[in-house]
């Protein structure tokens, strides 16, 4: 990847590696990339040295069709690897597992055992190639089932050689799991305290070159955060992680820091996003020193992946996701990042074809060759608006984190709801904003196309036999667990219960009861995903996340600046709702539900506080239900209508599970309706050859347009 790049242009300019104000009087000298606090950028020479890594998030079905599909990648330009698995492995199930039914090998790879992970890097030299995994649930055994499989794969080089020799990053971010996102398992205190003490312990002097942490600002942006709140709550994450390593696991800060990493999602707000990653530099450098004081640089560096923003997608005319993604992934390169995903134009609907998976890569090869983008470092150093910019978000989230500090911390303001009722405001009012016509979104609330032509612009997806990858994973299993050693596993899991009941710590990477080294030892004999993750369950048990609900931000954000016509639409939907109330003597009630292990909760949490904003009742399902679950909370609270949010691919599994369960139950008069990411060709199936739902609301739909159908489709005077 090391390449010279084209440094005279055909006019003959020279283009310098890197500019400055050549008039800065400043005594420290002028701001330099490579150079404390670093905002222009974590390295010296930048992009001009080494071009970013295009790693592309992956995975999907079985570990064979994902292997194939890596390999594919690779030998097309793709530079690192980044696994993508699914939801059952991210809360730690074995794919037999009665909760899981609808979601094997749906939103990525299914991984049960060492097995599967080694067949998912079959060819792959795992000493030589980059592999990034997004787990932070079940981190502890995909870490292991990835070190064991590394070690399987070189039999003739001692295990801690390669281990040595192992770069990557594993996400294993759980803090903002419990304010996005959801693919927790135990609760806060030993999901912190014991595991990512334990791994960041562990990788300190075993994994050297491995990143035991990337701290994610991605999801917060997915789930609403503007680049203020996202810059804060990601850093102010990563100084509670780096607390944990010094104060809780007695580790020495340099031994942690430098392989701390970090992940921010890029929007279409160009120059905020360039700022904000020039802007979160500075703060984490400056911040680390003050409170840390490290003696090694590297420990102030923000090092960072970044990912083209799958909000800013669209269900409509997907050919114009192609060009938002690229001025995305130009903004993330302008802003220094190290490695970037690229997302596909139909993420909005499904998971990518070859096709479009192909485009999304190219996009990276396009910018890294063909553009000469890479020829300087931080660009946009001395831009007076870009400089400006930088100080203000910094600002800003500076701002943000003194309220944080103020609560106690991050791990506080997470435990105490803050942070999550602060993203769902934030999410609230972007959507009232987008509803109203206040923000443009091309294609989809201006410029739209007529119905048939709409029609004529749809794309295939991808589509996955979740029943058959399911049995495969299951018949794969069984296999396993026939040949293995039951003694050996048993007295494996013991041992890892026995430590997580523990209340010494085992953090220091050479303790025999270290988790991580205890997870190594039950991959080794054959244990399954399943079962290390309950050994761990019986010391901590289950996280039960509570369920909260925003007020009146959808409202205000609609209200504010309107169009005439956008305000009769809002006021005429509340009007539906008060005859509702006046025809059938109470509002109309919806119970939003989500059902599987599907953990996206933004939609859900949206869709709930603007119907409650039009006057409906609602009720908020807890996560992670079951059909019958859903069913049975739906007649308890005798509900008129049932929404499902769905944004991991279970639908046709689940909607009709809870048609079946609704009518056992004698309550299908019951309305169910159905949103998220359901591609359009599975329409006919749920509303038509199933008849699983009334009403499919697509992205891009319109709070107040959902809540009038809905209103539509309640049978009256049901009493
Ligand atoms: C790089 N290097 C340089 C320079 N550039 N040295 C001198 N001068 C330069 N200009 C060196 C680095 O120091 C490093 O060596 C080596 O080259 C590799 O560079 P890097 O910058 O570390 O790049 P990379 O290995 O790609 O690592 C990038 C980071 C890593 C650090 C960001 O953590 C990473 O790859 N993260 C990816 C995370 C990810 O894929 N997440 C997916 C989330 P040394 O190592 O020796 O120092 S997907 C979630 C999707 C949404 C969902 O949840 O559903």
């Amino acid at each position: 990847m090391h390449r010279l790049v084209e440094r005279i242009t055909p006019e003959k300019i020279e283009i310098q590696p890197v500019y400055w104000d050549l008039s800065d009087k400043n005594e420290d000298g002028p701001e330099m990339p490579g150079i404390f606090p670093f905002t222009r950028g974590p390295y010296a020479t930048m992009h001009t040295h080494r071009q970013w890594t295009i790693r592309q998030y992956a995975g999907f079905s079985t570990a064979e069709e994902s292997n194939k599909f890596y390999k594919k990648n690779l030998a097309a330009g793709q530079q690192g690897l980044s696994v993508a698995f699914d939801l059952p492995t991210h809360r730690g199930y074995d794919s037999d597992h009665e909760r899981v039914v609808g979601d094997v090998g749906m939103a990525g790879v299914s991984i049960d055992t060492l097995k599967d992970m080694e067949i998912l890097f079959d060819e792959i030299d795992l000493t030589k190639v980059s592999v990034s995994m997004t787990m932070n649930g079940a981190v502890l055994p995909i870490l292991a089932f990835y070190v064991q499989a590394a070690i399987e794969q070189s039999p003739n080089k001692d295990p801690s050689e390669v281990m040595a020799s192992l770069k990557g990053t594993i996400q294993n971010d759980i803090l903002k799991e419990f304010m996005v996102r959801n693919t927790f398992i135990y609760p806060p205190e030993p999901s912190v305290n014991r595991v990512i003490a334990d791994i960041m312990g562990y990788t300190a002097v075993h994994m050297t070159k491995f990143n035991s942490i990337s701290i994610s600002g991605y999801h917060l942006q997915e789930a609403g955060a503007d680049a203020a709140i996202e810059m804060a709550f990601t850093i102010a994450d990563g100084l509670e992680y780096l607390r944990t390593a010094v104060d809780v696991a007695k580790l020495n800060v340099d031994d942690v820091a430098p392989r701390l990493s970090f992940f921010w999602g890029i929007g279409l707000n160009f120059y905020t996003e360039i700022a904000k990653m020039r802007g979160a530099r500075k703060l984490w450098a400056e911040s680390v020193k003050e409170k840390f004081n490290p003696k090694n640089r590297k420990s102030l560096l923000l090092r960072t992946h970044c990912q083209t923003s799958g909000y800013s997608l669209t269900e409509t005319q997907p050919m114009n996701n192609i060009i938002r993604t690229t001025i995305e992934a130009m903004a993330a390169v302008q802003g220094g990042t190290q490695s970037l995903h690229t997302n596909s134009y139909d993420e909005a609907v499904g998971l990518p074809t070859e096709q479009s998976a192909r485009i999304a890569r190219n996009t990276q090869l396009i910018l890294q060759e063909e553009t000469g983008i890479s020829s300087v470092a931080d660009p946009w150093g001395g831009s007076y608006m870009m400089e400006s910019l930088t100080d203000e978000l910094y600002n800003k989230a500076k701002e943000i984190m003194v309220q944080i500090e103020s609560k106690g911390g991050m791990t506080a303001f997470v435990n105490n709801g803050h942070a999550k009722l602060m993203l769902e405001e934030s999410a609230a009012t972007k959507q009232g904003r987008v509803d109203s016509g206040a923000d443009v979104v091309v294609g989809v609330n201006k410029y739209r196309l007529n119905a048939e032509d709409e029609e004529l612009e749809r794309v295939d997806v991808l589509q996955i036999n979740n029943t058959d990858v399911r049995k495969k994973q299951i018949d794969r299993m069984n296999e396993i667990k026939a040949s293995r050693d039951d003694d050996a596993v048993q007295e494996a899991l013991a041992k890892l219960e026995t430590s997580a009941r523990s209340t010494e710590s085992t953090s220091t990477g050479d303790d025999p009861n270290n988790l991580m080294s205890l997870c190594i030892d039950c991959a080794r004999v054959r244990c399954t995903l399943g079962e290390m993750s309950q050994a761990l369950e019986n010391a901590w048990g289950r996280h039960v996340p509570s369920t909260s609900m925003v007020q009146g931000a959808y409202a205000a954000s609609f209200n504010s600046g309107n169009s005439q016509e956008n305000t009769e639409n809002y006021q005429s939907t509340f009007n539906m709702v008060e005859e509702f109330e006046a025809s059938e003597g109470r509002r109309p009630r919806i119970l939003i539900a989500k059902m599987g292990q599907d953990g996206h909760d933004r939609g859900a949490k949206v869709i709930a506080s603007g119907f409650a904003d039009l006057g409906f009742d609602v009720d908020i399902g807890p996560l992670f239900q079951t059909p019958k679950e859903v069913a049975l909370q739906a007649i308890d609270s005798d509900v008129h209508i049932i929404g499902v949010s769905s944004q991991a691919a279970g639908h046709k599994t689940l909607l009709p599970a809870l048609k079946k369960e609704l009518e056992d139950l004698g309550a299908d008069h019951m309305v169910v309706v159905a949103g998220g990411v359901i591609p359009h060709s599975d329409y006919d199936y749920l509303l038509k050859e199933t008849k699983s739902c009334a009403a499919i609301f697509g992205p891009g739909t319109r709070i107040v347009d959902a809540a009038k159908e809905v209103l539509n489709v309640i049978p009256r005077n049901l009493q």
